[in-house]
């Protein structure tokens, strides 16, 4: 028998739930207390500040705004509003403990259990197809992959491991970039159900022409860059990325180094030759810019990205991932923090687009030219501080996620933005040329 909609979608937030805190304790359990509560990086929080913000952003959206509840811990909102307290005030803040923090999060969970049994998931709102149980879910795993990002900053021995991916299944792809044509196609989604707001509605594009990359930028590519004295070159940089550099010191990617003739980098507590097949990771825009700019080409616009990730000529209709409409499978792309690493440039060939452009899912993130903005009809939901109150020229837009994102956070009309100086995050690039 088939499920109801809503009792599927029942499931699936019971289960993307469950998930999220698996990885949640994965990321958690093996550090020391110390650990969790001292700060790696000005850049990050310390871990047990996602650890009781997960719970605390959980009890608000679900516990309070579905079900009318009563805060558990009404002192302690202010600690985990992320907007009263920016990141590197956070470990001076009287945050709960690890143990306080893992037992609050397992109370409201234990909450939320009862309350998604017992809720029809329809109507309009919050819950029409149980989109806050989805939005909730998100949130903790875009956590989850923070505290990876925290987890790579960290010094001293290695406390998480992975298998490496496989290497890449069938030949390679036949030609370094692919054409994609011309016209209008569909960006956006209006039927995703848990898509966020700023995904939302699909409109009608049209773009010119373009060629872009089959596969991301790869660590030899961009070493080719490097050895060209492209961090030397003034032409290559925007302007406010020059100064970055200059003033920084910065002449390769974040966590490289040279030694005796050689790129190594440090990942997750190892250090190791920089592998030149390997999709480029922690790179800044500035850093992704100046490489295409070096390279002859250019960074694809955000609507290029989507329309090369989505669009499928034959039908002319956009489908929810390059591959199609199915939910992402370990053989179509590097998600979910399987590995620690993106996998070769040129694997997943199961889950390249119609038009044969790979791994657009997964890996790394995918910086674009593109300034984080509201498609037309935009509307603010639930709350402004989600997508609303970063919109404008300060943030560029990535996509595509990494394989540091769950696959309940990826899909190819979703967005993620950062300022254009940041490379602690888990980012590379493809580039484009108009046709
Ligand atoms: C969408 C990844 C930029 O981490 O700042 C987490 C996601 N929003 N809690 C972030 C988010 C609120 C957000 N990004
Ligand atoms: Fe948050």
């Amino acid at each position: 028998t088939t499920a109801s909609r809503p009792e599927a979608l029942r499931e699936r937030a019971l289960a993307a739930l469950t998930a999220a805190r698996a990885r949640t304790a994965a990321l958690t359990d093996p550090v020391s207390e110390p650990d969790l509560t001292a700060q790696h990086s000005p850049l990050m929080s310390p871990l047990v500040w996602d650890l009781a913000h997960i719970g605390n952003q959980e009890e608000l959206w679900l516990l309070r705004n579905v079900a009318g509840q009563e805060f558990l811990r009404p002192d302690i909102n202010s600690l985990y509003d992320a907007f009263e307290h920016p990141r590197s005030e956070r470990p001076k803040l009287p945050l709960l403990g690890p143990r306080e923090a893992r037992r609050y999060a397992a109370d409201v969970r234990g909450r939320v259990f009862d309350l998604l049994e017992r809720t029809p998931l329809e109507g309009s709102g919050l819950l029409d197809d149980g989109f806050a149980f989805g939005m909730i879910a998100q949130h903790e795993q875009q956590h989850d992959e923070t505290m990876l990002i925290t987890h790579q900053l960290r010094r001293g021995a290695p406390v998480l491991s992975a298998p490496d991916p496989d290497p890449p299944l069938g030949p390679p792809p036949a030609a370094a970039e692919v054409l994609v044509p011309g016209g209008p196609f569909t960006m956006g989604t209006s039927a995703e159900p848990w898509s966020l707001d700023n995904e939302r509605p699909a409109h009608t594009r049209e773009t010119a022409a373009f060629w872009i990359d089959t596969v991301p930028v790869t660590n030899a590519a961009y070493e080719a860059f490097i050895a060209d004295g492209g961090y030397g070159e003034r032409r290559w940089w925007a302007a406010e990325g020059w100064d970055q550099i200059r003033a920084h010191d910065i002449e390769a990617p974040l966590f490289w180094r040279r030694e005796a003739g050689q790129w190594l980098r440090r990942r997750f507590g190892v250090t190791e030759p920089v592998p030149g097949d390997e999709p480029v990771l922690h790179v800044s825009w500035y850093e992704a810019d100046a490489y295409a700019r070096w390279a002859g080409r250019r960074l694809p616009s955000e609507e290029e990205w989507e329309k090369a990730a989505r669009f499928d000529p034959a039908s002319g209709h956009s489908t929810r991932y390059p591959w199609g409409d199915d939910d992402p499978t370990p053989a179509h792309a590097n998600l979910g923090q399987r590995h620690l690493r993106p996998a070769r440039a040129g694997s997943y060939p199961a889950g390249a687009s119609p038009l044969g452009v790979r791994q657009l899912i997964g890996d790394v993130w995918e910086w674009t030219s593109s300034d984080f903005l509201p498609y037309p009809g935009f509307r603010a939901f639930p709350y402004r501080e989600y997508s609303e109150v970063f919109f404008g020229p300060g943030h560029k837009v990535l996509r595509g996620g990494s394989f540091a994102v769950d696959e309940v956070a990826c899909r190819g009309t979703f967005r993620n933005w950062d300022l254009p100086v940041r490379r602690q995050i888990f980012s590379g690039f493809r580039t484009a040329r108009d046709a």
